[in-house]
């Protein structure tokens, strides 16, 4: 005898977990109903009073910096594109805060210079590459999007909107062969979250079981276009269900809120499970470069978020909470905006590279 049919709303089985965040949308009527393993539900990370200065430390130093890029761009000390991270500090903080620089890869796009502070590279490099000198870290031939650091295992820095993506499963893929015990971590955005090669790249790395945390930073838009525009399925840490990988939604707004996400992400990885994906809500509070006019959002709309849900208010709220002081972190502001002014400095009074530079790094060898 036929079996019966089953009923629609049962069949629909989802195997997506529930949003992690407090700004998600409910989720779907029917409960999520697990036919595998999956990560446990992530926890806000029990950050130490250190450790959540130091966090609050370094998404300082990335606003600060960020803010002083716009400047130098505004002055004409700065050519071509340049995108700013500012909003969007607590992504590469909390999530990179939980990898270990030199032993893990990042890959990012064209939104780089958060990501590489976060892994502890020198703002005076990333400043002057800015400027297109020859101290700058791709000796002043890259420019804001095209940064590198193999010694930090950082590759770039990415123009093509989810090339990285393939990159990324292919610096896993490296991982695993030479049994390194390292893990990548592939940034991409919410309209790269529509490119093709994303999901060729989930296909291979859930079926090789690579060792890869694929981040979707969703600002909410890629250039003038929403997200709730662009994409039939605006949830977008369900992406990788058909390929077999878990998503998590988290409030990328929210330092240890990324920071417990990627406890979780960095434990399935390294443990030989395989890829899985994280979808940070997070907000840009700039244009997509500075080139922008921005008609596409109301100011209302971005001071609006600026005013809920801002990552360094909030963390600088919760730090009063603990007993940190108005005069420390005061001084920490003021560390920080001399870390800044330095690095603008160096950038400005260090050479352009040699006209000769002209030809070399055009292939480089192999590392
Ligand atoms: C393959 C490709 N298509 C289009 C572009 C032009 N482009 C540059 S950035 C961008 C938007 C990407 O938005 P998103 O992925 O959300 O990243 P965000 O800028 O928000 O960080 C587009 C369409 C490109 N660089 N590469
Ligand atoms: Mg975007």
């Amino acid at each position: 005898m036929a079996k019966p049919a089953q009923p629609r709303a049962a069949a629909k089985k989802t195997t997506a977990r529930a949003p992690a965040s407090s700004t998600a949308k409910a989720s779907a009527a029917v409960p999520p109903v697990p036919n595998r393993e999956r990560p446990a539900e992530p926890q806000r990370y029990e950050a130490t009073k250190e450790e959540m200065l130091e966090f609050y430390r370094q998404m300082l130093l990335i606003r600060r910096f960020e803010e002083k890029a716009g400047q130098l761009y505004g002055l004409g000390l700065i050519g071509g594109f340049c995108h700013l991270y500012i909003g969007q500090e607590a992504v590469a903080v909390g999530l990179q805060s939980a990898l270990e620089v030199g032993k893990d890869s990042v890959i990012t796009g064209y939104r780089d210079h958060g990501h590489m502070l976060a892994y502890g590279i020198d703002p005076k490099v990333i400043m002057a590459e800015l400027t297109g000198r020859a101290a700058g870290i791709s000796r002043g031939k890259g420019g804001s999007m095209h940064m590198f650091s193999v010694e930090h295992r950082f590759y770039g820095g990415h123009g093509i909107v989810g090339a990285q993506v393939s990159l990324g499963a292919g610096l896993a893929f490296k991982h695993k062969y030479s049994g390194d015990g390292g893990v990548a971590m592939a940034y991409f955005g919410d309209g790269a979250a529509n490119q093709g090669q994303v999901y060729e790249s989930f296909n291979m790395a859930e079926l090789w079981k690579l060792p890869i945390i694929f981040v979707i930073e969703n600002n909410q838009y890629a250039m003038g276009t929403s997200v709730n525009r662009a994409s039939s399925e605006d949830q977008l840490y369900r992406r990788g269900e058909s390929f077999r990988i878990p998503g998590i939604q988290v409030d990328g707004m929210d330092v240890l809120a990324v920071r417990g996400a990627a406890e979780e992400a960095v434990k399935w990885v390294r443990d030989g499970k395989g890829p899985i994906l994280l979808e940070l809500k997070t907000y840009r509070y700039r244009g997509h470069s500075m080139s922008d006019p921005a008609k596409y959002r109301s100011r209302e709309e971005v001071q609006s978020v600026r005013d809920k849900s801002d990552p360094i208010d909030h963390l600088k709220k919760e730090l009063e909470a603990l007993g940190v002081t108005e005069d420390d972190l005061r001084k920490l502001e003021k560390d920080i905006r001399a870390i800044v002014t330095e690095a603008a400095d160096f950038a400005e009074q260090s050479p352009e590279p040699e006209l000769d530079e002209l030809h070399t790094d055009v292939l480089v060898g192999q590392y």
